[in-house]
């Protein structure tokens, strides 16, 4: 699982007071500071936790090489008891802000799964100054969801524009898997313009929400792949697009949210040999992960961040599917292509040549 990985840095730590353990992956530093979220869950045992941290950091990595922004990719993962109570939580969350800061900016961190721009305030109490999107009480950017939901609806409209020829989503079905915070706000969006929104989920309380208060048509978890709609946004947990999924598959795009939606690499190809587009997940999602940034340390405005997640994510999706076509080559191809030519002309400068401070 190591060998593979081609990161840089890898930390792990076990917490004693919860039994948790930490893991912080840095997988490269060449484009700048390495950054990622931290996600926090219940993880079967810490070989699971860890073989997601690395294939997640991987991930942030062409993230941020595709629009050529200067950070490098990594991601956290913390791996907690079932039963774990809030004060020992916040315990830990601390714990975690220290080492986070005794990376000394190798690493700068944000809300995943199971945490949240509040448990940001927290560890930015030993973490900061290396912690993005923390409360905007706290003088944060808050939630990045809504950013990463802007550029997913934007990437629909474009990937429709481009099978159909025409941007606009007024009657097109769409099946959105999974309505938590960046699928719900896609959902709102999808529906102020015009789109026949049907969605998949597993939590109760909004299952509640979108089928029995809002009224949309609800597919049980076991019936996504068959649905037939004209776009299906994963936008739950990845591995989604696999052996098994894609045959099964009745939209003619996908795109979607969730990071890592292909089971493996030769994915990308079985969906080439269909006549469904795929927008690669980490173009089409990297709404947050631009504008967090680009507002906490480069001095943007949030309507500056809007804009610039709209045109990158329409100008490169267009860009990558005009390759994908004219080369025959599936779209996850031609995206990974521009992430390793902004790579390249970095150069090799090694981010582990890390300059002791004086
Ligand atoms: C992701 O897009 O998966 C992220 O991890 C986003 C992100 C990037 C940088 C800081 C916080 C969250």
């Amino acid at each position: 699982m190591l060998t593979n990985w081609g990161g840089e840095t890898l930390v792990i730590r076990r917490d004693r007071a919860t039994d948790a353990w930490i893991v912080i992956a840095i997988h490269s530093t060449r484009l700048g500071p390495a950054a990622g979220g931290t996600r926090l869950k219940p993880y079967p045992d810490l070989d699971a936790a860890l073989a997601d941290a690395l294939r997640l950091s991987a991930g942030m990595t062409y993230k941020f090489a595709a629009p050529g922004l200067p950070f490098g990719g990594a991601k956290a993962v913390i791996k907690v008891p079932d039963d774990l109570d809030p004060a020992a939580r916040t315990g830990l969350l601390r714990r975690f802000g220290t080492l986070v800061r005794q990376l000394d900016g190798q690493f700068y961190t944000g809300p995943d799964v199971g945490t949240s721009p509040d448990d940001m305030d927290v560890i930015a109490e030993t973490g900061a100054p290396y912690i993005f999107c923390r409360t905007l009480d706290a003088g944060g950017a808050g939630d990045p969801g809504p950013y990463t939901a802007l550029g997913v609806f934007v990437g629909i409209r474009t990937a429709c524009e481009f099978v159909f020829g025409d941007t606009s989503l007024r009657s097109r079905r769409i099946l959105v898997q999974g309505a938590g915070d960046v699928g719900g706000a896609l959902i709102e969006l999808l529906r102020e313009d015009g789109a026949e929104v049907v969605f998949s989920e597993v939590d109760p309380a909004l299952i509640d929400r979108f089928r029995d208060q809002i009224g949309l048509e609800y597919v049980s978890p076991d019936a996504v792949y068959g649905t037939e709609c004209d776009v299906f946004a994963p936008c739950a947990l990845g591995g989604v697009l696999s052996a098994d999924t894609i045959p099964k598959l009745r939209c003619r795009v996908i795109g979607g949210s969730a990071n890592n939606q292909l089971a493996t690499p030769q994915d990308a190809e079985r969906i080439a040999e269909t006549d469904v587009l795929y927008a690669p997940d980490y173009v089409i999602n990297v709404g947050g992960a631009m504008a967090v940034p680009g507002i906490e340390a480069m001095g943007w405005t949030p309507e500056h961040a809007e804009e610039e997640v709209q045109e990158y994510v329409r100008e490169t999706l267009l860009q990558i599917f005009e390759i994908a076509v004219g080369e025959r080559i599936p779209t996850d191809t031609a995206a990974r292509r521009m992430a390793e030519e902004h790579l390249a002309a970095a150069g090799d400068r090694p981010g582990t040549d890390i300059e002791p401070a004086r």
